[in-house]
This record gives structure tokens, sequence and C-alpha cells, in this order.
């Protein structure tokens, strides 16, 4: 016999005690694309109470969709040590570029994510941060339904250690700190620099230098960290985002280590 009010409680309850439970936490992601699931996973696996809200469905970001529709990502040899810790499978194309099914690569890095105990909570979007003191400690965040609805109902606020934005290309909670501190991001000119045109090759290699601090406890990987401090975009090839989850994972670990 199934009783429905017994899947009800089920639910309800499960959800209810993880959302709880990370009301306080050491770390929180903005963004389930491919830089925020691997920045996820690295610090969870560290042991760090660590909480990914997307304002999506489904997690991914921009890695489902591959180049144009086309399920597959192109991945260059720095990035492929990262498609083996998460025992993605990958063809050579030729010297120096890996194609994987993108769909198999984002629900490995959703499945190894959540395994290594990152909390991630879809359909929930960050719409502003906490700042005491000019410093960032925590995020404010309501259903993205009611954003989308545009209800007017108050937001609830998680406190963390560390806030991490992976929002990808309108580094959203970036866009907010710039907005709400009067121009304070540790940028050349307080601002977001912006997003360059495509230019795959040093793309890449920026999305690495550009992933760091960019506000006292805020940090930015991904596509963010191109658009707030000036880099170009990549296109399909996702190494860059990979290893850019992994570097904000390094340094935030060794920040809230010391
Ligand atoms: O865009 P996205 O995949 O970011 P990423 O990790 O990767 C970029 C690549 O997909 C691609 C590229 C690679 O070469 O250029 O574009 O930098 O994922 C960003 C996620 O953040 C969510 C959004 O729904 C998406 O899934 N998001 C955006 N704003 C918010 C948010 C917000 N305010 N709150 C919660 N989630």
């Amino acid at each position: 016999m199934i009783e429905e009010t017994v899947i009800s409680h089920a639910i309800i309850e499960s959800y209810l005690k993880e959302l709880n439970d990370v009301v306080e936490s050491d770390v929180i992601i903005g963004g389930a694309g491919p830089s925020g699931l691997c920045a996820g996973y690295y610090l969870a696996r560290e042991g760090f109470k660590t909480v990914l809200f997307e304002r999506g469905l489904k997690p991914g970001g921009g890695m489902p969709g591959g180049g144009m529709m086309f399920n597959r990502i192109v991945v260059q040899d720095e990035g492929k040590e990262i498609l083996d810790e998460f025992g993605i499978q990958y063809e050579k194309y030729k010297s120096g570029y890996y194609v994987a099914h993108s769909l198999e690569a984002t629900a490995c890095l959703v499945d190894k994510a959540l395994k290594a105990g990152l909390k991630i909570f879809n359909l929930i979007t960050i719409e502003d941060v906490i700042i005491h003191k000019d410093v960032v400690s925590g995020v404010v965040i309501n259903w993205s339904s009611v954003e989308m609805a545009k209800l007017h109902i108050d937001p609830l606020s998680f406190r963390c250690k560390t806030v991490i934005d992976a929002t990808g290309h309108p580094c959203e909670i970036a866009h907010i700190v710039e907005r709400k501190s009067g121009g304070k991001l540790l940028t050349p000119d307080g601002k977001i620099s912006g997003e360059h045109s495509m230019w795959a090759e040093i793309a890449e290699k920026l999305t690495l230098e550009n992933t760091r601090e960019v506000y006292p406890n805020l940090y930015v990987c991904g596509m963010a960290a191109n658009a707030v401090f000036g880099g170009p975009r990549m296109g399909p090839i996702f190494g860059g985002m990979l290893l850019s989850g992994k570097k904000v994972a390094e340094i935030v670990k060794k920040k809230l280590s010391q």
C-alpha cells in the first residue's frame, strides 16, 4: 500500500532538514555551471560545509548545451586531469584537444559533487548579499519562481565565511556588490571591467589569473572571473572553467584553514 501523505512528509522533512542545516556554512557558491560544481566538489571533499544555490531547474549552466546545441564539449591538455578526476570519458580529437559528451560531463560533475557532500539547491536565486562592515558575510535568497513572477515576497538570509560568484557571464553577485558598495571592487577602477569578445586561447589563461577575491570574502570563478576582471570569452572549450573551479577551491581552502 502506498500512502500519498507519507510521500509528502518524506519530501518536506528531508528537504527542510537539509536547508535548515545550511543556514550557516563555510562556503556558499552561486551558480551550478561547470566552475561552480567543480569548486563545490573540491571544497566539500575537503570537509568544508559547502552550499550551492542554482537559479535554474537543472544544474550544468552552459555545459549541457555544448557548442550551439551540439552536445559535445572540448577540453585542452591542461583540463584533462579534471575529466579523469570526475570519471568523464573523452576521445582525443587532435593533439591537445579532447572531446567529451556534454551530458555525461554534466552528470559526472553533479554526481561526484553531491557524493562529496556538496549541498545543491536548485530553483533558488541569490538576489543579494549580506555585508557586515565592508565584508561579504552571506547571501540573500529567494525562490526563482518568485523572481520570475515578480512577486513582492521578502527573501531569507544565509550566513557563511566565503561566497563564490560562479554565475557565469552575468557575474550577478559581483554586480550586486558593485552596485551596493558604490564601486569598491578589487578591480583597477573598483567596477566590473566587462567581458571581451571571443579569444579562446587568451581567455583560457586569463580565466585562471582572474580567479580571485573581488571584494572581501567574495571570490569569482569561471566566466564570472573574466567578466569581472575584463577577459575574453572562449566558447565551448571547458578546461578553463573546470580549472578555475579547482583553483578557487584551493584559494578558499587556504584562507579558511588559516
Ligand atoms: O554560465 P555557467 O555555465 O557558468 P560557468 O561555470 O561556465 C561558463 C560556461 O558554461 C560557458 C563558457 C565556457 O567556456 O563560456 O558559458 O562560468 O553557469 C552559471 C550558472 O549560474 C546560475 C545560472 O542559472 C547558471 O546555471 N545563476 C546565474 N545567476 C544566478 C545563478 C543567481 N543570481 N543565483 C543563482 N544562480
